[in-house]
């Protein structure tokens, strides 16, 4: 199933808009299914309803671990390094990797739990992770992995929303040289969650906790009870594999969930592709599993190719800034697969700390997350790559499942910070406002998405009407992606980020609304509106307005104040990066704020604002800009 030329990239990408079900069927038959589909898709963009490889049944698991035994039951499925460099790092054989699960899985029914229930993660970056997701597949329960970053009140949002039964934590985790106390965050967060029966908790800090009788367990105790023999659950291709939390414009994060078949086979196809991932090969992503690219890239893709996966624990500067460098240096990484802002963050540092570091076996780089902007692109090409490895800038979204748009190496030539062209099987079209179509090269417009394709998404949990608002009302017959992007002379596709109230910090999608909800909720605040601005490193950083009428003495202390609460609230990723207190906002008559105006002000760029002519009060712009100065 891999290209080799762009003549036969192509012919594939004909194929697969002509004849998209021959193709994907083709495609499918690559992987392994207990029973084949009575039809390969059926769908309609107005519900949506999308249904790919009906009636097929299958087991994801046995094509990420039992397919691979018999011939690479000793190959390396997952090499783990520890956030602290001089302790060991760990290899899982797929032998090894297969016992656990079965085990874990066994654990879990041992524990109540059965197909379709849902399962709420929140562990650190250790191979009990990549386990404990696989092993709920095992049996047919799905998973929602939370990133470690989020608070209590995030974490028990999304375990209602999903009314989990049990939940899969550890005692804490290591992220540079700090601990995060996830045990203690959960115990928090349950305070408020009626449907968890069960934790189970895994020792990794050796931190103290509190374990609850009759409700919290230690997964060492709980594996000695239990065998390794556990058949996989068989499973329709539509059946529900996972639900992951993203933030949207509006307030509430959805749970995006994908379904069995469809998502196997996307992750794995466009993992074999646009790599070019060959047999024995290590291949490290960078992300964390808390995020799509974890679960498709760290996870099912390479493990439903049979591939090496490397799980790194830590941080990129953590002890020191070579620290991702030579982690490449020493699991002899052949694919990199990284994010702009840690490239962004790692170029600060100078070359020094690439002395001496051999990354030889490097083949291909990847980034993913944010718009790549060219000063990193060829900062990553010359001195990592050193011009010999293609990069692969992948577009796609939670919603997507797996790469949409992006250079398949050795293949299609790249252009820096261009995603350049569709995989097979994507049909991209740019619309204008009113979603008619505009044709042709050297465009702009907004990005849709106009036929389906099996890694996408099938509803939001619970709310299948704010799947459809969200994604397939703007315009109509068409998936949107929210981006905005441009398509130049030579038709490669460039993205140039969101066009809604999302902003992309560090690679992680934040909900304007999301941030002003925490914000409003802190004492004192009657009104916030929140911008994303340029960032050097995170790409985007926060950008808040606060109408907070009566700071006693210290205007510093009340944002510390203010960012405590954003913490609880969400997490330390939705901090805002600068608060500006303001006695009004720019608001039109009908009362809706004018977001344009507090972009360019956070921009800096108050040479042209636009009309503001429409606003309630004009003036609150000049006191705006005044502050904005100081
Ligand atoms: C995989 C992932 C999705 C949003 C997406 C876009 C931005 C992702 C990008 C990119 C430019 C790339 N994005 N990859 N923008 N070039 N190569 O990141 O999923 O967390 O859901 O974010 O990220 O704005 O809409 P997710």
């Amino acid at each position: 199933m891999q290209i080799n030329s762009i003549e036969e990239y192509q012919e594939t990408y004909k194929l697969s808009v002509d004849q998209p079900e021959q193709f994907w069927a083709g495609i499918a038959d690559n992987f392994l299914w207990r029973k084949k589909w009575d039809k390969v898709l059926s769908w309609n963009f107005s519900e949506p309803n999308i249904k790919w490889f009906e009636g097929a049944k299958l087991n994801i698991t046995e094509n990420c671990l039992d397919r691979h035994l018999a011939e690479n039951g000793d190959k390396p499925a997952i090499i783990w390094e520890p956030n602290d460099p001089t302790k060991d790092s760990i290899t899982l054989s797929y032998k090894i990797l297969h016992e656990q699960v079965c085990r874990f899985a066994n654990v879990l029914k041992k524990n109540g739990v059965k197909k379709g229930d849902r399962v709420c993660i929140y562990m650190p970056m250790v191979p009990e992770l990549a386990v404990a997701v696989l092993a709920c597949a095992r049996i047919g329960a799905v998973h929602s992995v939370v990133f470690g970053g989020f608070s209590a009140k995030s974490i028990a949002d999304r375990i209602n929303d999903a009314e989990c039964k049990v939940v899969i934590t550890a005692d804490g985790a290591f992220r540079g040289n700090k601990q995060i106390q996830l045990k203690e965050v959960i115990d928090d967060a349950l305070i408020g969650c009626p449907t968890v029966e069960r934790v189970i908790v895994l020792t990794h800090t050796r931190t103290p906790v509190s374990m609850l009788k009759g409700r919290d367990i230690w997964w060492e105790d709980e594996i000695k009870l239990v065998d390794t023999n556990c058949p996989a659950e068989e499973m329709d291709a539509e059946d529900l594999l996972f639900i992951l939390y993203t933030s949207g414009s509006t307030g509430k994060p959805k749970g995006v969930v994908h379904t069995i078949g469809g998502y196997m086979v996307y992750a794995g196809y466009t993992f074999s592709n646009v790599f070019h991932y060959q047999k024995d090969e290590v291949f490290f992503c960078t992300a964390d599993i808390g995020w799509i690219t974890g679960h498709s890239y760290i996870v099912y893709g390479p493990l439903s190719q049979g591939a090496t996966t490397l799980m790194f624990e830590g941080i990129p500067t953590y002890p020191d800034a070579s620290r991702m460098w030579q982690v490449v240096e020493k699991h002899k990484v052949n694919i990199l697969y990284t994010a702009p802002t840690a490239i962004r963050s790692l170029m600060s540092f100078g070359l020094a700390p690439l002395n001496g570091i051999d990354m030889s076996s490097l083949r291909v780089l990847g980034s993913v997350g944010e718009p790549i902007n060219e000063e990193a692109w060829h900062w990553f090409d010359e001195n990592i790559g050193k011009g010999e490895c293609p990069i692969v800038d992948t577009w796609w979204q939670t919603e997507t499942g797996g790469i949409m748009i992006s250079p398949i190496a050795f293949v299609t030539p790249t252009k820096p910070s261009f995603a350049t062209l569709p995989l097979p099987g994507i049909q991209p079209i740019l619309v204008d406002e009113k979603g008619v179509e505009i044709e042709g090269n050297g465009v702009n417009g907004n990005l849709c998405i106009k036929f389906p394709w099996p890694g996408m998404l099938r509803t939001t949990y619970g709310d299948h009407e704010r799947c459809k608002l969200t994604y397939f009302s703007t315009y109509e017959n068409l998936y949107f992606t929210g981006d905005g992007c441009l398509r130049d002379e030579d038709g490669y596709y460039r993205i140039t980020g969101r066009v809604d109230d999302v902003i992309n910090v560090s690679g992680h999608r934040i909900g304007t609304a999301e941030v002003e909800n925490a914000i409003n909720m802190h004492a004192g605040v009657v009104e916030s509106a929140v911008v994303g601005f340029p960032h050097e490193v995170k790409g985007q950083g926060i950008y808040a307005f606060v109408i907070f009428p009566n700071i006693h003495d210290d205007a510093d202390l009340t944002r510390k104040d203010i960012l405590q609460t954003v913490t609880r609230v969400i997490g330390a990723i939705a901090k805002p990066d600068k608060i500006l207190f303001v006695t009004g906002l720019p608001k039109t008559r009908s009362g809706k704020i004018m977001r344009r105006i507090l972009r360019k002000i956070a921009e800096g760029d108050i040479s042209n604002l636009g009309d503001i002519s429409t606003l309630l009060d004009p003036t609150v712009v000049e006191e705006i800009i005044e502050k904005s100065k100081k």
